[in-house]
């Protein structure tokens, strides 16, 4: 009996080893496993009949049988590894992602010009050390109008011109006034004045609302305004500023300029500023011709605003200007009615829509 032991521990050996490695996949391995070492398995028969042997055949036996166990777990988990590794691959190939490859079948979603537009103006003063403020959207009457040396009887205070709210608040100077939905994105300016030592250097963009609905005006626009304060802030700088800002906006490098004077209650003295263009028929061209555009709106803060913040007027002056987001996208984009900005028509927003990926910067020019 030893030696048929012997020769079918062999025997086995060849054949199991062979199995194990012809084992075409993880199936067919395990049925080679449960085959040789499981309960019914022909090795564990083996070890089973070791009992019957005499001691000294049990134990060379034994041995051999031992050893082929390992050998064949060893050939078994070789095996395994080696399918693991294929089916690895199999489906790292199969499930291989392009993280570089565009959207597909089209890329969706675009920027609003509205939020273009803004992005732009950012840049623009951002180069020039401008930071972002924000602020609420209610506003009480004391920061959207008081403040603002805007007088009680001013038609923009009346009922027909702002939202207002059915609150009541009292102001920092006592009186009570209605909370309204800011008429203006100036409040901003007013709260970081009040917090905020100068010099001030920030631009304002925002949601802004009037009772107003018609081919111009939208009951909610947007704004961007901007206030600059320090020690020695005069006209010129003013002048530069958003002389400089015209022409990079609209991307034209001898843009005309002009300011005309005008008036508005928070500042003094106040302008209104044109830029160059040509009429033709309904359309115009910016930057060439006779004919002027208007497009912000600008002065020197008003003495009584400063003083309203806290500032004094003697040592600080500063600027401040505004302007519509609406009109510049439209002027620059060739967006000709006003309403389709608020419609969220697809096909609108696909056509004028801005690229995710074309964030504007003046390095490299504004629009890419
Ligand atoms: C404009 C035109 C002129 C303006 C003034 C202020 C403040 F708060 F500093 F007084 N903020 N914005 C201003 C001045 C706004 O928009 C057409």
């Amino acid at each position: 009996m030893g030696g048929d032991t012997m020769d079918t521990v062999e025997q086995l050996r060849a054949e199991l080893l062979a199995a194990a490695a012809a084992a075409a996949d993880l199936k067919a391995l395990d049925d080679v496993r449960v085959a040789a070492l499981g309960k019914k398995g022909r090795i564990t028969g083996l070890m089973k009949g070791l009992g019957q042997m005499d001691p000294d055949a049990r134990k060379a036996a034994g041995q051999a049988l031992n050893v082929l166990k390992e050998e064949v777990a060893a050939a078994l988990d070789a095996r395994k590894n080696a399918l693991d590794a294929v089916a690895l691959d199999a489906r790292l190939s199969e499930e291989r992602v392009d993280v570089t490859l565009p959207a597909r079948p089209e890329s969706l979603g675009a920027i609003h010009p509205i939020s273009q537009t803004i992005d732009e103006v950012i840049a623009i003063f951002g180069e020039m050390g401008f930071t972002v403020a924000e602020g609420p959207d209610i506003e009480d009457d004391w920061y959207n109008f008081t403040s603002l040396n805007i007088p009680r009887e001013h038609p923009a205070r009346q009922e027909h011109d702002t939202f207002y709210l059915p609150n009541e608040t009292v102001g920092p100077d006592g009186v009570p006034g209605r909370v309204v939905l800011r008429t203006h994105t100036s409040p901003v300016q007013i709260r970081t004045m009040l917090s905020n030592k100068p010099p001030v250097r920030i631009i304002v963009p925002g949601r802004t609302y009037r009772c107003d609905y018609d081919a111009t005006h939208s009951p909610m626009f947007h704004q961007v305004e901007g206030l600059m304060i320090d020690e020695k802030t005069h006209m010129g700088h003013l002048k530069g500023a958003l002389i400089d800002f015209c022409r990079a906006f609209f991307e034209v490098d001898d843009l005309p300029v002009r300011f005309r004077p005008s008036y508005f209650p928070f500042t003094e003295p106040s302008a209104e500023v044109d830029i160059g263009c040509t009429r033709e028929g309904g359309q115009f061209r910016i930057g060439h011709g006779d004919d002027w555009l208007e497009i912000l709106g600008c002065g020197m803060v008003n003495p009584k605003v400063l003083e309203n913040c806290g500032i004094d007027p003697a040592k600080y002056q500063g600027y401040a200007f505004g302007m519509g987001v609406e009109r510049l996208a439209m002027l620059k984009y060739g967006i000709p009615d006003l309403r389709t900005f608020f419609e969220s028509d697809l096909r609108w927003l696909r056509h004028y829509g801005f690229s995710s990926l074309d964030v504007p910067a003046m390095v490299g020019g504004l629009s890419i």
